[in-house]
């Protein structure tokens, strides 16, 4: 009799693509004398144990994302950190119709005097929001097991974990598990596919994190991506400026017209933030800004600003600015 072939399709553990062992030049690549026994394929292996980073090309886009969710009748978890909170984020958030509880991933980062729910209040209140709101960190353990105790109230086994890249949806899968399976890494797209993870009753499923439509950085500015990615708590930089001082951020972005003004920095501590009296050359683009505001800079954090005044920011940049009245007012 004649025995029926199988095809085993193997996905690798790292990032969800299917292993192929035919173009090493796509994302799933394994060579073909390791097909059988590698649970990582070319790029998650060379990403996780030489740091090396290579090809990222997502597999499923940001609408089939949101789609595939949708249809489902599962439970979503949407990541966003503390630094990344933007109208755009908030937006994808709000286009996930299924039950779901936004999560402000890494708390680890946030200064240990701030009144968290005093945040959340304003959050709903700025973004528009009605539904859950929860602080964790994956890094500390802080408040993992909510997730947990959420889908046991909302009677649900599975959940999709969504967000932007770098949000730290994987890290907080790993944590759940106490495994390290999932490649973590602050390279934008480390996850390419969804990974469904079975942890004790529940299945928790990694997905493709988003993609902001402008950065601060470039396409492979790894260095400045990482230092973009703070590891440890964020420690505020506070400004008393005078009148015609100019901010230059990592020698890219100008900011300038705060007047006589107090202002606070919540980005990285490793972002060079220079004061410069002289910007030849630069074309500006004006933005009103009211008392007690934040000045979101898309991918970077926000800048607080105590008085109102007219900002002035590079051209090239100004598409990464957002305002919005203070989180913490
Ligand atoms: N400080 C801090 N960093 C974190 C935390 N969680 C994740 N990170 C870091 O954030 C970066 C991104 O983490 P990932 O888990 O790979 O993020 P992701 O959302 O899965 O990203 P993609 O797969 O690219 O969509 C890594 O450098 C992590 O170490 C956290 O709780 N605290
Ligand atoms: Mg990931």
């Amino acid at each position: 009799m004649k025995k029926e072939s199988t095809i085993i399709i193997k996905k690798c553990l790292g990032c969800g693509s299917v292993m192929q062992n035919e173009d090493n030049s796509k994302v799933g690549y394994v060579p073909y004398e390791h097909i059988e026994e590698a649970d990582y394929c070319q790029r998650c292996f060379k990403l996780k144990n030489y740091n090396e980073k290579v090809m990222n090309e997502v597999l499923v886009d940001e609408n089939e994302v949101i789609d595939i969710v949708n249809k489902s009748n599962k439970y979503a978890f949407f990541l966003v950190d503390f630094l990344n909170i933007s109208n755009e984020t908030i937006n994808t958030y709000k286009k996930i119709s299924i039950d779901k509880t936004l999560v402000i991933s890494k708390s680890d980062l946030i200064f240990r005097d701030i009144k968290l729910d005093k945040v959340k209040e304003n959050l709903k209140n700025i973004y528009n929001l009605d539904d859950n709101i929860i602080f964790l960190s994956s890094k500390k353990n802080y408040n993992i097991n909510t997730i947990f105790a959420i889908l046991k109230k909302n009677n649900k086994k599975s959940s999709y974990i969504l967000g932007y890249t770098n949000a730290g949806k994987s890290t907080l899968i790993n944590s759940l598990k106490n495994d390290n399976q999932i490649l973590e890494s602050s390279v934008p797209n480390t996850t390419l596919d969804f990974i469904n993870i079975k942890i004790n009753d529940f299945e928790i499923i990694d997905t493709p994190g988003f993609n902001l439509k402008n950065t601060f950085y470039k396409d492979k500015e790894y260095e400045l991506i990482k230092k973009m990615n703070p590891v440890y708590f964020v420690s505020p930089m506070n400004y008393q400026v005078k009148d015609n001082q100019i901010f230059l951020i990592e020698d890219r972005l100008f900011l300038k017209g705060f007047d006589n003004n107090n202002i606070t920095f919540y980005i990285s501590n490793l972002i060079r933030i220079k004061k410069i009296y002289k910007d030849e050359d630069i074309i500006y683009k004006e933005i009103d800004i009211d008392d007690n505001s934040d000045v979101v800079i898309s991918s970077l954090g926000f800048i607080n600003v105590k008085k109102k005044c007219k900002l002035l920011v590079n051209e090239e940049l100004f598409d990464l600015i957002n305002i919005r009245k203070s989180i913490f007012n």
